[in-house]
């Protein structure tokens, strides 16, 4: 297994500001928290923490995300958007796609985006994205999008066995850590720009569209209100997943306010 190392990833970069500032941590907490305490002492857009474990690594609303050492990329980067908060978390979806081009170019691997925040292949979960925010009035103050891809990943617990894999899982060989995480750092940029130009995701939809593993199936919309189901057409230009419910309205499903699942299982 190879160390990630500060020069490992900084000597992979194209970018002009994502991931210049950039911290190697061996075992924290969450890379998000030591991510947001560089954010609040002032460190500038593209700063990058990484960790080797983190031992309180987190999931959306309170869930915990699985990071054990040495085997899968645990990162977070600091963005200070120009925009209106309620267009955040169209971040998450941006990261998604880099963390997907990042792991075709490094690996040669295709996984799936699962709308909004995941990352799967062959059903099953391979990267998470969790974006927080802080907002000062209706504007985003600073965003950390944290990103976790489980490269080299061997065993999972108990109850994550038959909806997690890794990247070694699925290809057979060792994934290349600072390649995949210095690839994603280099997509990211590029898509944020666009974003910021555009202030949505209309240069972006068709590539997320072709990535996404819902489209064109079946999807349980999981929603506090009452669920249902229908046909998964896309994502909008504002991110949210178009479904054609059975009696043929067409709804905009947001982010945040829903899950969405296959119908016969996790995708
Ligand atoms: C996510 O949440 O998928 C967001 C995960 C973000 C992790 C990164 S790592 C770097 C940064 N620092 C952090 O502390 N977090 C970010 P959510 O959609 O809520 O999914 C969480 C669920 O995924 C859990 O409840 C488990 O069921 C499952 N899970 C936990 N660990 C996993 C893993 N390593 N691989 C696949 N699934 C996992």
């Amino acid at each position: 297994m190879e160390y990630l190392t500060e020069e490992s990833i900084l000597s992979r970069l194209n970018t002009r500001w994502a991931g210049r500032a950039c911290r190697v941590l061996q075992d924290t907490d969450s890379t998000n928290i030591q991510c947001r305490k560089l954010a609040e002492e002032g460190w500038p857009e593209g700063t990058l923490v990484l960790a080797e474990s983190q031992n309180a690594g987190r999931g959306r609303r309170g869930r915990t995300w699985v990071s054990p050492p040495g085997t899968g990329i645990w990162m977070s980067i600091l963005l200070r958007p120009d925009c209106p908060a309620d267009r955040a978390p169209m971040l998450t979806l941006l990261a998604a796609l880099a963390a997907e081009k990042g792991i075709r170019e490094a690996e040669g691997l295709e996984p799936m985006i699962k709308w909004p925040n995941d990352l799967v292949m062959n059903g099953r979960k391979i990267c998470g994205i969790l974006t927080e925010m802080k907002t000062t009035d209706s504007h985003a103050g600073y965003v950390i999008v944290g990103i976790g891809i489980n490269a080299n990943l061997t065993v999972f617990p108990e109850e994550l066995r038959d909806k997690a894999t890794s990247l070694l899982l699925e290809s057979g060989r060792e994934a290349d850590r600072a390649e995949i995480a210095a690839a994603t750092v280099n997509a990211l940029e590029k898509y944020y720009e666009r974003f910021l130009r555009e202030q949505d995701l209309s240069s972006v939809r068709e590539e997320y569209n072709q990535n996404l593993v819902n489209r064109g199936r079946r999807v349980h919309v999981l929603d506090p209100a009452g669920g249902y189901e229908g046909w998964c057409l896309g994502i909008t230009s504002a991110g949210e997943l178009q479904v054609r419910k059975d009696d043929g309205s067409l709804v905009s499903v947001m982010s945040g306010e829903v899950s969405v699942r296959g119908v016969y299982g996790y995708v």
